[in-house]
């Protein structure tokens, strides 16, 4: 496999500042390195340029709306001509509303090519407001909402007129902090949400099972990872922490059964904030996790 590392440094989306500094701060904790060790061939595209953060109020519903725009414009570009070159995209956030570009863009691709797209979304919260049920109007909270079609049209539209995906192609995992109209609005829905009863209840080898039950050899899957799904207390480096998250085990297993499906196609890593961090460690928690993910494990395994 042949990848390539962009940098989104921005946090327009997000109410909390830093995560504009996590693409460096993973390229600090030696992400292509580690790749590389893995034997992939690493491209690092360096960063993408956009707008500032005017840190301004919301107008209509939504915070900064033109700059969130623009970053994604960027990002779909940047994650569709990786695609179209053959190369697996890693997305280096950046704040999670940045998933609406590279996700349309890989819903693009894989339309052109007549493959099936299925994204696993890892995350404290269900990203799924809107301006109806958003508590902040920031549009890091609304990327799942406008990947199925609900949202402004320079968002839901960034591949076309048609939503980017369908309900049935997104599972969401790790979930504990959803807003109260968001609650029905997930519903309503229909999205597969494992959330972190059912994780206690099934277990993460359960939930996987069940997640990538409709994976086949035809399917390009998806990882759009926000740091903040992960416990606050092994990664601290995120601007809206929620306790009770899962464990490093249970995310090392989550990794390596996505990386056995053998269907992984594209990646976001988002929401790290080297500013609220401790000596780096969340960036060098997520490089951890992405040696698994690509595929490192203890011994050899049939
Ligand atoms: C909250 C927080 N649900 C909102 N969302 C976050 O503002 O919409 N998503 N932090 O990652
Ligand atoms: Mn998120
Ligand atoms: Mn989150
Ligand atoms: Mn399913």
């Amino acid at each position: 496999t042949e990848l390539t590392l962009i940098g989104a440094p921005t946090d327009v989306g997000a109410s909390v500042l830093g995560a504009s500094m996590g693409p460096d701060a993973l390229r600090i904790a030696g992400i292509a390195r580690a790749l590389q060790g893995l034997g992939l061939a690493v491209q690092d595209l360096g960063n993408l340029s956009g707008p500032g953060n005017p840190q301004a109020a919301p107008q209509g519903g939504f915070r900064h709306l033109v700059e969130v725009t623009r970053w994604n414009e960027a990002v779909f570009a940047a994650t569709l001509s990786a695609l179209q070159a053959g190369r697996l995209p890693l997305l280096m956030g950046g704040d999670h509303c940045l998933a609406i570009g590279s996700i349309s863009a890989v819903a693009r691709h894989c339309s052109a090519r007549g493959r099936r797209l299925k994204v696993l979304w890892f995350d404290a919260h269900a990203d799924a407001n809107t301006p109806a049920s958003s508590p902040s109007g920031n549009l890091h909270g609304m990327p799942v909402a406008c990947l199925l079609g609900h949202g402004p049209a320079q968002l839901t539209q960034l591949a076309g007129a048609a939503a980017a995906l369908q309900a049935q192609q997104i599972t969401l995992v790790g979930v504990r902090s959803v807003d109260a109209t968001e609650k029905s609005f997930v519903n309503t829905l229909g999205i597969e949400v494992y959330d972190m009863r059912s994780i206690d209840e099934l277990g993460m080898r359960a939930v996987m099972q069940a997640a990538l039950a409709d994976v086949d050899e035809n399917t390009h899957l998806h990882l759009s990872f926000d740091m903040d799904g992960l416990d606050p207390t092994i990664a601290p480096g995120v601007g809206t922490p929620v306790r009770g998250g899962p464990t490093y085990r249970e995310t090392q297993l989550f990794m390596e059964m996505l990386a056995d499906s053998g269907a992984l196609g594209s990646v976001d890593i988002m929401e790290l904030n080297p500013a609220l961090d401790l000596r780096n460690q969340t960036a060098e928690l997520a490089v951890d996790l992405l040696e698994s993910l690509f595929g490192k494990s203890t011994l050899m395994r049939a």
